[in-house]
């Protein structure tokens, strides 16, 4: 195994080596029953960073066993709330402690920005478990006032052993997007990470086992989709499935749970967002927010701004402004102090992107700039924007999924809202605007889970996340998760002196 910061000039990161690449099934690290391993990569050569077990169906069978065993024997669901709590608060702490060790290990895996993964993501993740730290003891049913002599009592119980399926553009934080909720209210996991980024969730599931978390709880199944993940989806002793990635696979994973046991199902999938820029928007506020809204992430987030609806009144300054912001973008080694955007995550999203930048030229839109992959070594990728585009091109409809921005002119406010809605997707929505009516109306219309008015990305623990349409169902975070793993249980028992 090499080191993350051999290969730097100026290295800002400490240097990080892989500790764990087995899987984690009931609190030891074990390989795969068939023995097999897969490489995992570094998006900045191409280079194979390390080996990782490569789970399959036997693993998966192992790995709910012991979440079995945990969730039904226990101790798990029969610890105190408290209990649960002061582990995942301790876990937290942890997290913290190790902030720089695995933002190294994000970025060596995922290829994002250095600063962005410890000064932004790492935190944003321990914020996460604190805040469901807080809600495990908060979790409680109502009295119900029945048409009887009866006292009706609802209770809130987990729902048993949640299956998580989880991409690679923010390791970590779907990792806490998806344990934080299932472990406040009790249930025990076992979790496939994405097979181009399976190193975090091994550190930091091991980093939970030292906060105190019992064997068996959250179990870490490192595999591919239709092997180890579809084993998940179709498992007849796992009793709800939450999943992140396309819709594509969101669908196949709805249909793997329906025809095996029925298990609840929580989708967040692809997006395709509107970023609305008004008549009466500061041009250059408007441009930055636009620029982060898309190009964020390497422009690999599933909320990415990626129809930039411009005004036709402010159009080509806006334009203009854009290409400039764009030509000054640092691209570059992620672990170098500054960089914006690092490289994309593998050859495949890389293939897929050029694809689509091809596509965009032929289909007849002006390329403004960039519009090429950078150098021939790792998967670096211009930051590139398309003006004239028109609402039925591909670059105008389709996920692309890294930094192309899409230019399109509008003239008024009621055509905006329909080509904003004309999508199949419907994640979320910026909108940019100085007028409190305009931004009422907008954030109404909008057929999305999230409308961000003056501000993108904005990604509070406590706010609900998650799609209308194709982009998925349920909501992630805030209190809105916990129904996604809780059962509600009525009780009713008769009252033998109902007078009082
Ligand atoms: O996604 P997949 P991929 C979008 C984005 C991207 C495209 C393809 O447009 O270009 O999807 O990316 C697991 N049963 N998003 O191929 O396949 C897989 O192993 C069960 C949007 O990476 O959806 C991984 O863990 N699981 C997105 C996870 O699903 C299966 C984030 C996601 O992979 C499976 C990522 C199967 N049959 C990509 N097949 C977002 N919403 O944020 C695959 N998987």
């Amino acid at each position: 195994l090499g080191t993350a910061a051999s290969a730097l000039e100026e290295p800002i990161a400490p240097p990080v080596q892989v500790k764990h690449t087995q899987l984690l099934i009931d609190g030891q690290f074990v390989n795969a029953a068939s023995g097999k391993t897969f490489p995992t990569f570094d998006p900045r050569t191409g280079d194979v960073i390390a080996n990782v077990a490569e789970g399959d169906a036997p693993d998966v069978n192992r790995a709910v066993k012991a979440a079995r065993k945990a969730f039904d024997v226990g101790p798990w669901p029969k610890m105190t709330a408290y209990e649960r709590s002061c582990i995942m608060l301790r876990f937290a702490d942890l997290l913290e402690k190790h902030n720089d060790e695995i933002a190294a290990l994000e970025t060596w895996d995922n290829g994002k920005p250095y600063e962005q993964a410890s000064l932004v993501e790492v935190p944003m993740a321990v914020r996460l478990f604190r805040y469901y730290a807080g809600w495990a003891d908060k979790i409680h049913g109502l009295t119900v006032p029945a048409d009887g002599p009866y006292h009706v009592q609802t209770l809130h119980e987990p729902i048993g052993v949640a299956g998580q399926i989880i991409p690679w553009n923010f390791p970590l934080l779907m990792f806490a997007w998806k344990v934080g909720p299932a472990l406040a209210c009790g249930n025990s996991i076992v979790l496939k990470s994405a097979e181009q980024t399976p190193l975090t969730a091994l550190y930091a599931a091991k980093l939970f086992h030292e906060a105190g978390l019992p064997p068996g709880v959250l179990n870490i199944v490192s595999g591919f989709g239709p092997t180890a993940g579809a084993a998940i989806a179709r498992h007849m002793d796992i009793d709800k499935v939450a999943f992140t990635g396309s819709t594509e696979t969101g669908k196949a994973v709805l249909e793997l749970a329906s025809k095996s046991n029925l298990k609840p199902v929580t989708l967040e999938l692809g997006g395709k967002s509107p970023f609305i820029v008004c008549e009466d928007a500061d041009v250059d506020q408007a441009v930055e927010l636009a620029h982060f809204a898309l190009f964020f992430n390497q422009g690999q987030c599933c909320c990415a701004g990626s129809r930039t609806f411009v005004h036709e009144s402010i159009h080509d300054e806006f334009v203009e402004k854009a290409k400039a912001r764009c030509l000054s973008r640092v691209v570059g080694d992620p672990f170098r102090k500054g960089v914006e955007q690092g490289p994309q995550i593998d050859q495949e999203q890389f293939n897929k992107i050029l694809r689509y930048i091809k596509a965009g030229k032929e289909s007849g839109a002006k390329l403004v700039t960039g519009g090429d992959q950078i150098g021939t070594k790792g998967f670096y990728i211009m930051p590139t924007i398309f003006s004239e585009v028109q609402d039925d091109m591909a670059i105008a409809t389709d996920e692309i999924f890294g930094p192309v921005q899409s230019i399109i002119k509008f003239k008024t406010l009621d055509e905006v809202i329909k080509r904003a809605n004309a999508s199949r997707y419907g994640l979320a929505a910026g909108v940019f605007t100085q007028n409190i009516e305009t931004a009422n109306t907008l954030t109404r219309a909008l057929r999305v889970g999230t409308v961000w008015v003056n501000c993108f990305d904005i990604f509070d623990a406590g706010i609900p996340f998650g799609g209308y349409k194709m982009s998925g169902t349920g909501r992630e975070k805030g209190i809105y998760s916990l129904q996604n793993y809780l059962q509600v249980k009525a009780v009713v028992t008769p009252l033998k002196n109902p007078a009082w």
